[in-house]
């Protein structure tokens, strides 16, 4: 959208947040609300039929069984208490029960003592975003005059140190690397010994999304935990799991594996702008009790936005 400023030049409006989630939902908004809004249209009443199809409407948005079942249960309840009898009001009913199964809470950690950098640590499989929103965590912390290092701790993968390098020169952010196959946890060590010297605020840590075995990336992150914890007194101080939206229910079976090894704290959906399954949300936020913690809208440094429930929610059932 172009529009003229006082002076006379043409400027290019930037999109409120508001905005950019909006446009993020619109395949899943497409898949889910509308068809939603074509259920109810012209009904005089909510019958089993009605329910059946809203069933299905869920299952197919990946809002996941579990919580299908219970929206729908909640909204049995409120029939039965005859709260809710006009097809009209089951978009309400339906949004309210999405905002209170997104709405957990986020517990900040301790108050680090000084001298000590706060530690995010990245994990999740290949391939979802993870070194990308690192990037857009490093601009993000920046914006808010804090001073950030990275850790390319993902000595696996070949070229992750560089493309982690790539990153850290466009949020123009230092970055601590040794050579590929180094020992990640060393490179950790590291990487927390200069953010103590330099009193730096935030050390944001690239991990491997894929090892030789499962077990031992799991075995990996534990270590590296194990070390952030005896270097930095609480760290890390969040554990972020990355996940693809586009992967759907997917998601949700990997985000399991981190969360009985890792430690994860919070949660990061990436994609969200590629895909129609952007239901999973609830389905993670549901089954996992994990704070969605930020939403990837794009592969650029600003397309990162807090979550919040309230927005997601809004923006699915805007006009
Ligand atoms: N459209 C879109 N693409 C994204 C987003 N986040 C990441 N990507 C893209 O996803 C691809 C993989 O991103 P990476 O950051 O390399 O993923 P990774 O988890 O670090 O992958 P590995 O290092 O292989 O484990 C890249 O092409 C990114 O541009 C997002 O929010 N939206
Ligand atoms: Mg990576």
């Amino acid at each position: 959208m172009e529009f003229i400023t006082l002076f006379g030049t043409p400027k290019k409006k930037e999109p409120t947040v508001f905005e950019k989630i909006k446009a993020a939902v619109k395949q899943t908004k497409e898949n889910f609300t509308e068809q939603i809004q074509d259920l109810v249209e012209g009904q005089k009443e909510i019958d089993a039929g009605m329910l059946e199809q809203l069933e299905a409407i869920m299952i197919g948005a990946d809002v996941g069984v579990v919580t299908t079942n219970d929206v729908l249960k909640a909204i049995k309840d409120r029939m039965s208490r005859k709260t809710l009898q006009d097809p009209k009001q089951l978009r309400d009913a339906i949004k309210e029960e999405l905002r209170k199964i997104l709405t957990v809470n986020y517990t900040p950690p301790n108050e680090i003592p000084e001298g000590n950098p706060f530690v995010v640590l990245m994990v999740g499989v290949n391939g979802v975003g993870k070194t990308t929103t690192i990037g857009k965590l490093a601009r993000r912390f920046q914006a808010d005059d804090k001073t950030v290092l990275l850790c390319a701790a993902d000595t696996f993968r070949a070229a992750a140190i560089e493309q982690l390098e790539i990153w850290a020169n466009r949020a123009n952010v230092p970055m601590v690397k040794q050579k590929a196959n180094a020992d990640p946890s060393a490179v950790l060590f590291d990487a927390l010994q200069s953010a103590k010297t330099k009193k730096i605020d935030y050390v944001i840590v690239d991990t491997a999304g894929r090892l030789h075995t499962k077990h031992n990336l799991m075995a990996e992150l534990e270590k590296m935990i194990r070390i952030a914890k005896r270097e930095v007194p609480g760290a890390p101080h969040e554990v972020l799991l990355v996940i693809d939206a586009t992967t759907g229910q997917n998601g949700l079976t990997q985000a399991r594996e981190f969360t009985k090894s890792a430690g994860v704290t919070g949660v990061v959906l990436t994609k969200l702008d590629g895909t129609a399954k952007g239901g999973v949300v609830t389905a993670i936020a549901k089954e996992l009790k994990l704070p969605i913690r930020f939403v990837g809208v794009g592969e650029k440094l600003d397309d990162l936005i807090e979550f919040s429930a309230d927005d997601f929610v809004e923006s699915l059932f805007a006009a």
